[in-house]
């Protein structure tokens, strides 16, 4: 059966190729978190920190069932006033950290279908031009956090 040890050695081959891709560094997203709303209050925002592999890449979009729209923004100061302002992307070059914060990038969460109510948690889904989409799963917390575990 000279097509079994074809198949095996196409096999051996796969699997060496996929231990190799694991080798590269690839896009990492770290501490996600939200800060709970007060009330009924329209909009939120999500933080949470991205490491760039061995390749630049790009945060594209998001989306979360919690929200109607999701937005990636920015702050800009405007004759001193600190504005948002929506971004098209956020670009992440390689081993670049880039951290979204309160008063800098963030991704907004706009049209809140409820509260986002301390303790609990959300899906974000986020879209890269190269490492495609990730999921990540967002912690609620106080309403006066300043930054996620
Ligand atoms: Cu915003």
């Amino acid at each position: 059966m000279p097509a079994f040890p074809r198949v095996l050695t196409f096999l051996i081959a796969a699997l060496c190729g996929l231990a190799g891709a694991a080798h590269a560094a690839e896009l990492v997203v770290n501490a996600p978190w939200a800060r709970a709303t007060a009330g009924r209050a329209e909009n939120g925002a999500a933080y949470l920190t991205l490491t760039g592999g061995d390749q630049a890449d790009s945060l594209l979009s998001a989306s979360s069932p919690v929200a109607e729209t999701v937005e990636l923004h920015t702050h800009l100061e405007e004759d001193g006033v600190m504005r948002m302002r929506p971004v098209e992307s956020i670009a992440v070059g390689p081993g670049e950290k880039v951290q979204l914060k309160p008063g800098g990038l963030h991704i907004m969460l706009i049209g809140l279908k409820g509260p986002l109510k301390e303790g609990r948690r959300f899906p974000l889904t986020l879209v890269f031009q190269r490492a495609g989409t990730v999921v990540t799963d967002v912690p609620i917390l106080a309403p006066g956090a300043r930054s996620g575990g």
